[in-house]
């Protein structure tokens, strides 16, 4: 049977499809310096990417009134869910090509192992609760997409629009500019130029290979990833996006995916990521960064490690990753590229007493 989310969903509530069909020409197929990541080592440790101080404040008081880690990373990241961080996390920020917001979350146990994540999740604000209750009430890893919003309903969340006037606007703006930037590739009409509907055509040769990666930038990208390593050493990690904006339906990103968006191993420590997910999926770069530590790499090296492995590859990547140990040590590292050349990222351990902005250099 339909549920009142999902009939509400094909009969397409909201301003947005409102507008989409007033508005558009139819048919158109809308689409620290240097190592000053190197903290000093303490526990309980909490870590996230950007300057997401709010998220990082609520979980470590989540910690201190005897939360456990894997609370302390669902409420940070709640945190920023409900304060749409940057515009890149939580409702209302990234529309897709037909304007929608879509999240990918998830979070990891590194106890157990146990993952618990969604993508593609519509008209659900709470990505990284409906998340949790993955770990919590399936057996499953990841639920994806109308199906997982579903899940979400029958968990008790409330099924909203996830549209803003902010989401509208941006949408509407790209619209106005051709759909310009876009994620197509190869399609006619040429995607650099026009909106869809495309269809296939020839392969791009290199240099228009290169330009559609520069594309891809620091000005869509801004994911909530968060490492909470306990006053024992178990080390919890989660993420929250709504992806990346103008992305074609359907897009899932590297945040929801155990190893690629972040990685939990109580035995080691745990890294997340940011940036491109599309390029940094296919190295699995907390999940490599994980594994540099478990051999005994500093988590800076750790971190510079797993960037410098993905630049070999895509030079122009735009990308993040925040490291750190079951001895309370972390760090950071970024790729370097013209408008990226620091990153910022959020520490709290007993060695400081409030959230700590830090940055480090890109390499
Ligand atoms: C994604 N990695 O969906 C996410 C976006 C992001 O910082 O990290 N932004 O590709």
């Amino acid at each position: 049977m339909m549920s009142e989310c999902s009939r509400r969903a094909a009969m397409g509530f909201g301003a947005r499809r409102a507008l989409r069909f007033l508005l558009l020409p139819l048919p158109l197929l809308l689409p620290v310096p240097g190592a000053a990541g190197a903290g000093l080592a303490a526990l309980p440790l909490v870590v996230n990417t950007w300057a997401f101080r709010k998220a990082t404040e609520t979980a470590w008081y989540t910690l201190q009134s005897g939360g456990s880690e894997l609370d302390a990373v669902e409420r940070g990241c709640s945190q920023c869910e409900i304060d749409q961080c940057d515009g890149s996390v939580g409702f209302g920020g990234s529309p897709d090509e037909h304007g929608e917001t879509t999240l990918d979350a998830m979070i990891m146990d590194g106890d157990t192992m146990e993952v618990g994540a969604v993508a593609d999740l519509r008209r659900i604000k709470n990505a990284i609760g409906v998340a949790r209750k993955v770990i919590q009430h399936t057996k499953h890893t990841l639920l994806v997409g109308e199906s997982a919003s579903l899940f979400a309903e029958s968990m008790g969340f409330p099924c909203e629009d996830l549209t803003t006037q902010n989401s509208l606007s941006i949408y509407l703006k790209w619209l106005n500019q051709s759909c310009q930037p876009n994620y197509w590739k190869n399609v006619i009409p040429d995607a650099s130029k026009s909106c869809g509907p495309y269809k296939q055509a020839k392969q791009l040769n290199s240099e228009e290979w290169i330009n559609s990666q520069k594309r891809i930038n620091i000005h869509n990208h801004d994911t909530i990833g968060m490492i909470v390593i306990g006053g024992s050493g178990n080390v919890a990690v989660g993420t929250s996006t709504n992806g990346a904006v103008h992305k074609i339906q359907g897009r899932v990103g590297d945040s929801p995916i155990a190893g690629a968006g972040a990685y939990a191993d109580s035995t080691t420590g745990g890294a997340a990521a940011t940036g491109d997910g599309d390029i940094m999926m296919r190295f699995l770069p907390s999940y490599q960064a994980v594994e540099y530590m478990r051999t005994g790499t500093d988590p800076t090296t750790a971190c510079q490690k797993v960037i410098s492995r993905i630049q070999k590859y895509v030079p122009y990547f735009f990308g993040a990753v925040i490291c750190a140990n079951t001895t309370g040590s972390y760090g950071a590292a970024c790729n370097k590229v013209p408008g990226f050349t620091q990153f910022h990222f959020m520490v709290y351990s007993p060695l400081l007493n409030q959230p700590s902005e830090q940055v480090v250099d890109c390499i």
